[in-house]
């Protein structure tokens, strides 16, 4: 009650108002701005959003990175989390311009926002009944300004607790742990003992990406008689192979051979 009095003394009415509708959140910055973070953390995946379309490079200080798959349900004090988020290039139509490994390209006349999440004892019980353990959120533009203050990041906490403790609310150190960190724009998802889709159609030199998202390892082998094998895939594994020479590549699971696709190079 003293608190909301305070605020209400020294911002003003408009600020009060906002501030009783939105969500807890921690009142001071906390977080900090992460110093040379792409020189001086640990660099662990670039992921490619799809509906978004960026460039997503996450980064992890000395402390984040010492997580390992054993021990991501809880990350040490003082970890540091960053998520470098950049528009995509795009060519007139709107479509990612791709790199020659068939991944997007950060757009250069964009700027970043820098999404920062850091742990450390008590840090998170402002967030109230949306605390995700002891993390809490800022997001910054690179000379320093908020594009997320403290006040403002609950919707931060709220969306991230749709993760789990189990992985101490982060969402995606499985692309690291499966060492498949780069997170390609996938053409190919493996589900239930299932290659999906069945028919995958490509352009000669292009790449093709598949996702083993079942929970157990499968490959990708030459169908033809005396085919070789191409590729293994564990449970939450990409495999990126390219095709160079035109026409069709029937391909199987050496572990499930009723597991069947087919490539088109065209
Ligand atoms: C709409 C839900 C949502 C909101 C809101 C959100 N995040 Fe995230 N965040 C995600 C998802 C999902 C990922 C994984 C990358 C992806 O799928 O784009 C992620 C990833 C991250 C990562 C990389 C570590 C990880 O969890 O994989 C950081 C750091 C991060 N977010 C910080 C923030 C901050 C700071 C805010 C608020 C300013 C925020 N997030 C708001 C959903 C959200
Ligand atoms: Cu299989």
């Amino acid at each position: 009650m003293r608190q909301t009095a305070i605020s209400f003394a020294l911002l003003g009415v408009s600020c009060f108002r906002a501030f009783s509708q939105a969500p807890p959140a921690p009142t001071v910055d906390r977080v900090g701005f992460p110093e040379d973070y792409s020189n001086k953390f640990a660099k662990w995946f670039v992921f490619d959003r799809q509906d978004t379309r960026q460039v997503r490079t996450i980064y992890a200080n000395e402390a984040a990175n010492s997580v390992t798959a054993d021990t991501q349900f809880n990350y040490p004090y003082g970890s540091v989390l960053v998520m470098e988020t950049w528009a995509a290039l795009l060519d007139a139509q709107g479509s990612p311009i791709l790199d020659a490994r068939g991944r997007y390209q950060k757009n250069p006349a964009a700027a970043p926002t820098i999404f920062v999440m850091r742990k450390e004892k008590g840090f998170g019980t402002e967030y109230g009944p949306n605390q995700t353990g002891e993390w809490e959120y800022v997001a910054y533009r690179p000379d320093r300004t908020y594009q997320t203050t403290p006040q403002n990041s609950a919707g931060c906490a709220i969306c991230h607790k749709v993760s789990s403790q189990a992985m101490d609310w982060v969402f995606r150190s499985n692309l690291r742990f499966n060492n498949d960190g780069e997170g390609p724009v996938t053409d190919g998802v493996i589900h239930n003992y299932k290659f999906i889709p069945g028919e995958i159609r490509v352009k000669a030199g292009e790449f093709v990406s598949f996702h083993n998202a079942d929970e157990i390892e499968h490959t990708i082998a030459d169908a033809t008689p005396g085919g070789g094998m191409t590729g293994r895939m564990k449970a939450g594994n990409t495999l990126t192979l390219k095709f160079d020479t035109r026409g069709e590549f029937n391909f199987r699971c050496t572990i499930h051979p009723t597991m069947r696709g087919k490539i088109v190079v065209e």
